[in-house]
């Protein structure tokens, strides 16, 4: 993935032109009224409750001690791991010197929030001569941007109009959207944008996108074994497959094949037909999901996979039935590593802050195909929380901060938007329980399952956060508010599709 990364510019929307106070400076405002009752900086878990005003509640030693257990293999990854690990501790303690507090009780610090919105709004002007290579993520970054705002419970209607006239020259009249101005639509920059939209949220958003162009180029990246190309000539993986069912079922598209689609020689009459065992396909010998078949797996690709599987149909139908369960398990949970706390991608890679969402987001799926079918509109009986959410929520809020502002993969790495908007995601997904009902807002069944997701947020009793650093709640498959998800697929619903 591209990353940003140099110099920053301090651009931001004048505080003059706003009718109301951000949020961020509501936020700020109960930040002084809430003051977390000890400001001071941890020196060490065991050194907390000694310093203490009310209960103590120490950092656990999981978190400020190597593994007890270690492999007496010395290579280059344990290496790697090692200096990692001690990158990460002085963050962990909260004893790092470019670490803004305050602490809270837990030794967690707060969240940047105005910090972090700064970030993004200025993510969104100019870029240097250097920055030559994101043209092609164009769509991206205004992605990445206002899902990271949306989250910190910034409106993003200000830059509605902006948003729009950006993404509407990169749609091609051949279907899609390129990664920038005159460039080959592609899958994943048509994602972006389309969940762009769906966060802008007004009917001039939405008719924007030509559905019937659309359609017609999903068909000619249908493959003949389930899969999707992510562009004409293009290379089939997880991505496009996950991208392609995000469209077809935001948009309403329909399900049959293009008369002309190659996929129809296949023996193939729909989009969506031979897909989910395609994926079944990319579940490698380690359990974790691969971006095709034969290859490595990678957290990236496991969430594309998974979330496509849970748009497909009900998760306890498609994941529990094309996904080696138990293998699965062993190879997630092996994904998050103490004491740092976040996920990694890979077997013997390391710790990142995205993987809080593209790992962290596979949770909710993999919980709610073992939780079962749900039996009415409330929360299920439930396997419970399968990862450990305290040592997601320290990774991200002690260790992925960057001092000046934005997220980051680990310390002593620059904040880029692609990372402020996943860490941000994850840190989220740790702060709610997602999980399916069996009412949907949805006119006729194509992918209704996959409106039928509801949350409630944690019990504040077990956050190792202070009430006000939680986020807005995300859609686990979408990516995006619930409400912009339902609203997007409810508008195209009523929408005439000629083709
Ligand atoms: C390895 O990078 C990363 C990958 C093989 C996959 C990257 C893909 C995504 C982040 C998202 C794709 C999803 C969509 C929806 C387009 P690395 O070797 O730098 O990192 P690692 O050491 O952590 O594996
Ligand atoms: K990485
Ligand atoms: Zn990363």
């Amino acid at each position: 993935m591209p990353t940003v990364a140099g110099k920053r510019r301090k651009v931001r929307f004048p505080l003059a032109h706003l009718k109301t106070a951000p949020l961020a400076t509501q936020h700020q405002q109960q930040q002084q009224r809430h003051k977390p009752k000890r400001p001071g900086k941890p020196s060490t878990g065991e050194s907390l409750s000694g310093k203490m005003a009310s209960p103590a509640r120490r950092i656990p030693a999981l978190f400020t001690q190597p593994p007890p257990i270690r492999d007496p293999l010395v290579t280059e990854t344990i290496d790697l791991q090692d200096a990692t690990m001690n990158k990460c501790l002085p963050f962990l303690k909260g004893v790092a010197d470019s670490q803004p507090g305050p602490f809270n009780a837990c030794g967690v610090p707060a969240l940047q929030r105005d910090d972090h919105i700064a970030y993004l709004y200025d993510s969104l002007e100019d870029y240097p001569a250097g920055f030559v290579a994101m043209d092609a993520s164009r769509p991206w970054m205004v992605y990445w941007a206002l899902a990271g705002l949306t989250l910190l419970g910034e409106s993003v209607s200000r830059v509605n109009q902006r948003v729009m006239t950006s993404l509407r020259p990169m749609q091609n009249r051949t279907g899609g959207f390129g990664g920038g101005h005159g460039q080959t639509s592609h899958l994943a920059s048509s994602y972006a944008a389309i969940l762009s939209l769906a966060m802008v949220g007004t009917p001039d958003a939405f008719a924007l996108v030509d559905r019937q162009a659309m359609w017609r180029w999903l068909g000619r990246l249908k493959q003949a074994d389930g899969g999707f190309r992510v562009c004409e000539g293009g290379e089939e993986d997880v991505r496009g497959a996950y991208c392609a069912t995000v469209i077809i079922s935001l948009l309403d598209l329909p399900l049959a094949l293009p008369p002309d689609s190659a996929a129809r020689e296949a023996g193939f009459e729909n989009l969506t037909d031979g897909l989910a065992e395609y994926l079944s396909r990319c579940q490698s010998f380690e359990g974790g999901i691969s971006g095709s078949p034969g290859v490595e797996a990678h957290g990236a690709y496991a969430f594309c996979a998974l979330a496509c599987l849970a748009i497909l149909g009900p998760p306890e139908q498609t994941i529990a039935r094309h996904m080696n369960l138990p293998l699965l398990l062993s190879w997630l949970s092996a994904r998050q590593y103490a004491p740092e706390g976040g996920f990694s991608g890979r077997t013997n890679k390391l710790v990142d802050g995205c993987y809080s969402h593209w790992v962290g987001g596979c949770w909710p799926l993999l919980q709610s195909a073992l939780d079962g079918k749900p039996q009415a509109d409330k929360p299920p009986t439930t396997v419970g929380s399968l990862f450990s959410r305290e040592g997601l929520a320290r990774y991200i809020l002690s260790c992925c901060q960057h001092p000046v502002g934005g997220l980051r993969d680990k310390p002593g790495k620059h904040a880029d938007s692609y990372h402020t908007c996943y860490v941000l995601t994850g840190l989220s997904a740790t702060q709610h329980v997602h999980y399916r009902t069996d009412s949907s807002p949805c006119s006729h069944k194509n992918f209704a399952a996959a409106f039928s997701w509801q949350f409630t947020p944690t019990n504040p009793e077990e956050d190792v956060f202070e009430k006000y650093d939680r986020l807005t709640a995300f859609h686990p498959l979408f990516v995006v508010p619930h409400d912009a998800a339902r609203k997007m697929r409810l508008w195209f619903e009523g929408e005439p599709f000629a083709n």
